[in-house]
């Protein structure tokens, strides 16, 4: 996701995170604010692209080598390549965390690659994660990857501000206390295990790989490619970008809770 996407997911989590939990992150972020999460949500994204961070570029995504639209599926051993992926630096993250490695940038590494792993091109390999792909977005020539992290996000919510993302959240945030998410999200949590971050995280890259074969790419890359999709593409796509915005946030809150539990 783009910095829409990833403030977003931060406001959710900090909607539904225990107050202990808030505290607890808030002090090591050293940062009181109705933002702490959300103002470090981005930060992994830039480090990638420095000398010193490039090591966790692969960190942001699982190329699963599945064969979209007939099949979808993620595979650790196929799909988690030798210089590392989402599910593995989830697992290495996340115990940094637990052995009281908690300082910003980890706690960072941890939120974002929650979000991430949430965006269905990020749990695929066909195309470079649809990087290689060209599209069209409202008459603006850009790729497949793009529009999944950016375009269509921004779309929908008319801009990228924290206060743009700070609104969406709270709209989300409605829908899963109690609107169209109210009878699902508690499903959303089911099989979390902090002991186990790789079959958990496993569990939401199948999820959200799933939507690969059937919104993504549901008449193969050749029926999208120069393609203008901002029309009848982004409205299907819609729906899927707010459930998976909204189970990101969601779930980020309980893992935090669970890191600050086992911590503490
Ligand atoms: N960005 C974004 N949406 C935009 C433009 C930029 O999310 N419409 C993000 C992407 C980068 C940061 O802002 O993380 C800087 O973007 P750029 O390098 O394209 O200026
Ligand atoms: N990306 C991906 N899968 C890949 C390579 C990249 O999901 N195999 C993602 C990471 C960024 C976006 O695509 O969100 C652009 O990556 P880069 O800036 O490395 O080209
Ligand atoms: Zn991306």
């Amino acid at each position: 996701w783009g910095t829409l996407g990833h403030e977003t997911v931060a406001f959710i989590a900090q909607n539904f995170v225990c107050d202990d939990t808030k505290i607890f992150f808030s002090s090591i972020l050293n940062d009181s604010s109705t933002e702490y999460l959300a103002k470090v949500a981005t930060w992994a994204d830039s480090y990638r692209y420095t000398a010193a961070g490039s090591f966790s570029a692969p960190f942001h995504f699982i190329d699963a080598e599945d064969n979209p639209p007939a099949s979808c599926g993620v595979k650790y051993a196929r799909d988690c390549g030798a210089k590392g992926c989402v599910v593995g630096a989830i697992q290495n993250y996340t115990s940094q965390l637990l052995d009281s490695s908690l300082d910003k940038a980890t706690i960072n590494m941890a939120a974002k690659f929650v979000g991430d792993i949430h965006q269905p091109l990020h749990d695929e390999g066909l195309a470079v994660g649809g990087n290689t792909i060209p599209v069209n977005f409202s008459g603006v020539v850009t790729n497949l990857h793009h529009i999944w992290d950016t375009n269509m996000p921004e779309k929908l919510v008319g801009g990228y501000s924290l206060d743009d993302a700070r609104r969406w959240a709270n709209i989300l945030t409605t829908e899963i206390r109690r609107g169209a998410f109210a009878h699902q999200a508690a499903s959303w949590l089911k099989g979390i295990d902090i002991t186990d971050p790789v079959s958990t995280s496993l569990h939401w890259a199948r999820e959200t790989n799933a939507f690969v074969c059937t919104t993504v790419l549901p008449d193969g890359q050749d029926a999208v490619a120069n393609q203008e999709l901002s029309g009848d593409y982004y409205e299907a796509a819609v729906p899927v970008i707010q459930l998976q915005i909204a189970r990101a946030g969601y779930r980020l809150a309980r893992w935090l809770d669970l890191i600050a539990v086992g911590v503490r």
